[in-house]
């Protein structure tokens, strides 16, 4: 509670922005995008992850809040990287429930994109299964077409912790898996979550799905990734969430 009339204030202050992490093709290490994560740049305290404030989320009037400043932030950010001629690829934005349970978001989120002259195919989101799972199934299915058929990316955040079964797979139909951290950190340790992320690798790969795996950390983990045919992967090995002054370089760097 007390945290959410913080963020209305910092919502109102404009200290909300996003930071960004670079998505990499694992074979080569070129960066094809980037996960927007919201930060809140607060007076006293510095740089707050969006772990520390993950109540907000769950208030649709600040998640909607949250979600505008990130996604305006976004949009003119891509819109300058591209002016300037900068191979950035997609940047996805995570979406709360209730932000992408808005009806009205695709109108919205392709209005903003169309006014800034941005191609929707430079714009992702990324939803949890738990996102997905709502009494209005309908209304999501729906929402998925819709931006997909516009060119926008989809993503499904920390695939394998939620409640969703694999026939959602079916249903929800979506560009991309991202495979949660929580299998990716012990991959090279455990044997059951190698065995996990072997069996995700496949099923995306049977799916012609994209895979992004999440939280990548080592040379071990990339090394066994790799091994696998995973294609893409974003963690700190390669970068940690830096703000939008940072990805002209993080661009540039030699390959
Ligand atoms: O990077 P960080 O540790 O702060 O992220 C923590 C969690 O917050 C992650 O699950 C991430 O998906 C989520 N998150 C980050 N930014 C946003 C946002 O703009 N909207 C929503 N709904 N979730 C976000
Ligand atoms: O739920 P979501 O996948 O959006 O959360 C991403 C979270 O993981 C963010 O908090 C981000 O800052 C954090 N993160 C990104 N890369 C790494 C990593 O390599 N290691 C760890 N521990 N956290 C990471
Ligand atoms: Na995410
Ligand atoms: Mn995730």
């Amino acid at each position: 509670v007390a945290v959410c009339q913080g963020l209305a204030g910092a919502l109102k202050d404009e200290r909300i922005l996003p930071y960004y992490q670079p998505q990499v093709a694992v074979d080569t290490g070129r960066i094809a995008g980037f996960e927007a994560l919201a930060r809140w740049r607060h007076s006293e305290r510095g740089i707050i992850p969006a772990a520390a404030f993950q109540e907000g989320f769950q208030d649709p009037e600040i998640a909607n809040g949250i979600s505008d400043a990130i996604i305006a932030a976004v949009v003119s950010d891509l819109r300058r990287w591209l002016d300037a001629g900068l191979d950035v690829g997609h940047v996805c934005v995570n979406l709360a429930a209730s932000v992408f349970r808005d009806p009205a978001l695709p109108e919205r989120l392709l209005g903003q994109l169309a006014a800034a002259g941005v191609p929707a195919s430079h714009f992702g989101v990324e939803v949890t299964e738990t996102v997905l799972l709502t009494r209005n199934a309908d209304e999501a299915e729906r929402t998925l077409k819709t931006l997909r058929a516009a060119g926008l990316r989809v993503a499904l955040d920390d695939f394998g912790t939620g409640y969703a079964s694999l026939t959602h797979l079916k249903r929800f139909q979506v560009d991309a898996l991202k495979i949660d951290r929580g299998f990716v950190s012990h991959v090279t340790e455990n044997g059951g979550d190698a065995a996990i992320v072997r069996a995700l690798l496949r099923l995306a790969d049977d799916l012609r799905l994209d895979v992004i795996a999440e939280g990548v950390e080592t040379a071990e983990q990339e090394a066994f990734l790799k091994d696998q045919g995973c294609r893409f992967a974003q963690g700190y090995r390669y970068a940690r969430p830096a703000p939008a002054g940072r990805v002209p370089w993080l661009l540039q760097l030699p390959d």
